[in-house]
């Protein structure tokens, strides 16, 4: 059995030599020769309107046009973008509260999910969901969670009905380091083991949880490990390099779809910005997220291999800038014009 390595362009430690077990690969994204051109512009387009994106909603909030809870993406663009690309359709997406990239990424539109942020009718939610709440049939797209860890019983039962129904469909359920804590997902890898429920957990490990470090709140970090007493296996991945995510997402996608049941992805990763809007983040210094910006970003990463590869010119990825940042402006002007609800809909739609 290939003994656990970490992501090597992480720069953190390997996993203990005890807990090998289960982890089957090291991806780190340099031996990830099947991801070429048309892979590169692919990725580069759709981080950068995540990145672009979640820039816009940051600057709407502090104009006042965006209330209550919103938690940026920024920084760990590469883990969406990634597993999207090795999806099919039908698969289904879940995730918590940290979610506007993974509604970009499985193809909803920029303009409902800011006009949700601003509260306006055009927004997925009608207005009145907001930031942790925003669903898509059509996409495949389950929310949106705002309570830690529950997505991941959510996501587990949305595998459960693929398996009764005997579709060919994965579910994909993202959840955090803080949350890989939390009870219910224990009871959750114990049901999707014993069944062999076609679900990917993701481990998003962007080492904290609110203003609490990994290194603070966990007995075990390696959580690629997590579910071993349930036989569950697990690989880690370097989440900053999307081609790493891509491979890790493809095998593991097929280890659900060949009927060996759950598998743990954990995405080494890192948020650029504090938990939320209103976290100024003093539990961590200016420069551990200069670091991270300057040697790890997942989009400069991508840009500079597709001007290696000579794949683009600066002028071509500018002109990608400019497509994307029109559809980001475009979906603030939106958002800032479509209407609000209409008091009639104050009662529509939810449970009393
Ligand atoms: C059941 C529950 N407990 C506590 C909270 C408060 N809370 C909100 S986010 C959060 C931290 C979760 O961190 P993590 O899972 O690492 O996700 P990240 O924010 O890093 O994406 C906590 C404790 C909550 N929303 N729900
Ligand atoms: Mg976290």
């Amino acid at each position: 059995m290939a003994q656990a390595k970490t992501a090597s362009t992480s720069g953190r430690k390997t996993a203990a030599k005890s807990a090998t077990q289960n982890v089957s690969k090291d991806f780190t994204g340099k031996n990830m020769s099947d991801f070429g051109k048309d892979d590169e512009l692919h990725a580069y387009r759709e981080m950068l309107l995540i990145r672009r994106f979640e820039e816009k909603a940051g600057q709407l909030y502090g104009m006042g046009f965006i209330g209550g809870f919103c938690h940026l993406y920024i920084g760990q663009e590469a883990v969406v973008v990634g597993m999207q690309m090795a999806q099919k359709e039908g698969d289904q997406v879940i995730t918590a509260y940290r979610d506007h990239g993974h509604m970009l990424a499985t193809g909803m539109s920029a303009r409902g999910v800011m006009a949700e942020l601003t509260g306006r009718r055009g927004g997925y939610s009608k207005g009145k969901g907001g930031s942790m709440h925003m669903f898509s049939k059509e996409k495949q797209f389950y929310g949106g969670h705002g309570i830690v860890g529950a997505q991941v019983s959510l996501g587990t039962g949305l595998a459960f009905a693929n398996a009764y129904r005997g579709n060919d469909s994965v579910s994909v359920a993202y959840f955090g380091d803080g949350a890989a804590n939390q009870g219910q997902v224990y009871e959750s890898f114990n049901m999707a083991a014993l069944w062999k429920l076609p679900i990917v957990y993701i481990v998003e490990n962007n080492r904290y949880a609110m203003g609490t470090s990994t290194a603070r709140a966990t007995a075990q970090s390696n959580y690629s490990l997590r579910g071993s007493g349930f036989g569950i296996p697990g690989i880690q991945v370097d989440g900053m390099d999307v081609r790493a995510v891509k491979a890790a997402g493809d095998e593991a996608l097929a280890h659900c779809r060949s009927g060996k049941g759950p598998i743990i992805l954990e995405m080494l990763t890192y948020r650029y910005r504090g938990h939320s809007m209103s976290d100024p983040a003093k539990y961590r210094s200016k420069e551990e997220v200069q670091k991270m910006r300057s040697e790890q970003d997942p989009i400069e990463q991508v840009r500079l291999r597709i001007l290696d590869g000579g794949w683009a010119t600066e002028d071509e990825l500018k002109a990608i800038d400019k497509d994307i940042r029109d559809v980001v402006s475009d979906s603030a002007d939106f958002a800032q014009n479509d209407p609000e609800p209409d008091v009639s809909e104050l009662y529509t739609d939810i449970l009393l």
